[in-house]
């Protein structure tokens, strides 16, 4: 459509479609509204992979949980709402997982980050945290100089259960003074780490011990206290377990770490003095490197998403699913004070605890709303932006007869780079290749990075025989098949589209 008279043709065929699909309606006849949907099904599935996994599993509760399969109107295999708000069961609210109570808690993933290991020492749990400048791949091949912990920025999350003592060593192997501070923590004031108000800092080259008991439960973090060092990236999950276990139980405790940088074009380091952030990472790398989470049909899945960028808030939306908000940082929210949520606006140095059923199953975009987290690496475009033929003195002269812009585009517009472009986004066979290299993101449409940018991921909601051939099997999967076999058990088969064979 590149004309305004195609683009006329078009509204002008669409809109008597409509009209006619409304008559009909009014008729009580049962006629498809939309002509250009009608068009695309004469298209459809030609190219629809062949059926993958066990075509004729329907989903089960495991034998080891017992579990129901709804509760109250609510089904833990359809999408639906339950039948009363004020049921503990309306949108699955206190729907147990399938994972029994007295298992303990899920193990905490977070995704790309590594877990700190420990030793222990006459009961208590020794951690050696290393401050350090770290490069970090963001993007297939486009590694940048940020700062972090032990190798790894983010640093290696701490993970321990309420009760027990920690000590963490803290060498500073960076070339300037550093604090470390236990964001949350209500320990003893000189093991706080705020920056010479409580403790002397920790030069190059030198170590310090802190050493404090847990007696809290919730999702807590550790960072730098001088704010140029946490822009450029240091900071680390520190998730205590509850020692009673929440209720009800979780089947996953998935952990998504937010941060953004401004690195300008041809830079590999970051300006932490910038307002205006452009590269967006999560859990250290930015969509599509990002790594989806996967869960299986059925199960009580629960997020915790943590905002460490730092200047800006996040606005946080899964697709498919309503959540419920169960707790903010170092605490649960009392069950009575739970929301249900499509969006949830996350503050810096905030995190948010999602919980939900997994009763949709798809490839869900779970991301940033804010448009311009939704791209990485944005960056100004030189040059002209106004169409180069409309002269300035027309409108110098009189303001409110400003030259139109037309932003059909047609040849009369053809300044480069408007909307702004992405740099570095070429998405090169090399890059695909790496993309496409993990296990996580086997079966997805073969067009998927193409819109997963920036502070986005993908929550992935897999039926058991899926779920074992994406993340168990070493099965050869061609792109969309696992998209296509949902679409075949709980889509609308009929209405299939393949992605543009440009992208196969
Ligand atoms: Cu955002």
């Amino acid at each position: 459509m590149t004309s305004p008279e195609d683009r006329r043709k078009f509204l002008k065929v669409g809109s008597i479609a409509a009209a006619t699909g409304f008559i009909s309606n009014l008729l009580g006849r049962n006629t498809n509204a939309q002509e250009p949907m009608q068009r695309s099904d004469t298209m459809k599935h030609d190219n629809m992979p062949q059926p993958i996994g066990n075509a004729s599993a329907r989903p089960e509760i495991p034998a080891t949980s017992d579990v129901a399969a709804e509760y109250d109107g609510f089904s833990r295999f359809k999408p639906s709402r339950g039948l009363d708000p004020d049921s503990d069961y309306y949108i699955g609210k206190l729907v147990p997982g399938f994972r029994n109570a007295s298992d303990g808690p899920a193990p905490f993933e977070a995704p790309d980050i590594p877990k700190l290991s420990y030793k222990m020492d006459n009961g208590v749990k020794v951690f050696e945290l290393v401050s350090m400048a770290v490069q970090q791949e963001f993007h297939p091949g486009v590694k940048m100089n940020v700062y972090g912990y032990n190798g790894s920025m983010p640093g290696p999350t701490i993970e321990v259960t309420q009760g027990e003592r920690v000590r963490i060593i803290v060498t500073n192997e960076l070339p300037e003074d550093t604090f470390v501070h236990w964001h949350g923590f209500e320990l003893p004031i000189q093991y706080d780490g705020a920056a010479t108000l409580t403790q002397n800092p920790i030069k190059p080259g030198k170590t310090k011990v802190f050493e404090f008991d847990v007696h809290e439960e919730g999702t807590f973090f550790y960072h730098s206290h001088l704010p140029m060092q946490e822009a450029f990236g240091q900071v680390g999950w520190f998730i205590v377990h509850p020692k009673k276990s929440f209720d009800p139980p979780v089947d996953r405790d998935f952990g998504l770490l937010f941060q953004n940088f401004h690195i300008p074009p041809t830079h590999t380091i970051s300006d932490s003095m910038a307002m205006d952030w452009n590269w967006h990472t999560i859990n250290g790398k930015s969509g599509p490197y990002t790594t989806p989470l996967v869960c299986k049909h059925g199960e009580r899945v629960r997020v915790r998403l943590l905002n460490f960028s730092p200047m800006q808030h996040h606005p946080v939306h899964l697709h498919g699913h309503t959540f419920w908000v169960t707790g903010h940082e170092g605490a649960r929210i009392p069950k009575s004070a739970w929301v249900p949520r499509n969006n949830e606006l996350v503050g810096v140095a905030q995190a948010s605890s999602f919980e939900f059923i997994a009763n949709n199953p798809g490839d869900w975009i779970f991301h940033c709303h804010m448009v311009h987290h939704m791209m990485n690496h944005m960056v100004k475009q030189v040059g002209p932006r106004f169409r180069h033929d409309a002269s300035v003195d027309q409108y110098l002269a009189n303001l409110s007869s400003r030259p139109e812009v037309d932003a059909l585009r047609d040849d009369k517009f053809s300044t480069p780079g408007y909307p702004q472009k992405m740099q570095g986004m070429e998405m090169s066979s090399d890059f695909m290749k790496v993309i496409w290299s993990r296990k996580e993101v086997r079966g997805m449409r073969a067009n998927y990075p193409m819109s997963v940018n920036g502070l986005m991921t993908v929550m992935r909601v897999l039926p058991d025989d899926l779920y074992d051939v994406v993340m168990n099997s070493d099965q050869d999967v061609e792109k969309g098949a696992v998209f296509a076999e949902i679409v075949r058990r709980f889509g609308d088969p009929s209405k299939y589209m393949a992605a543009p064979k440009m992208m196969r």
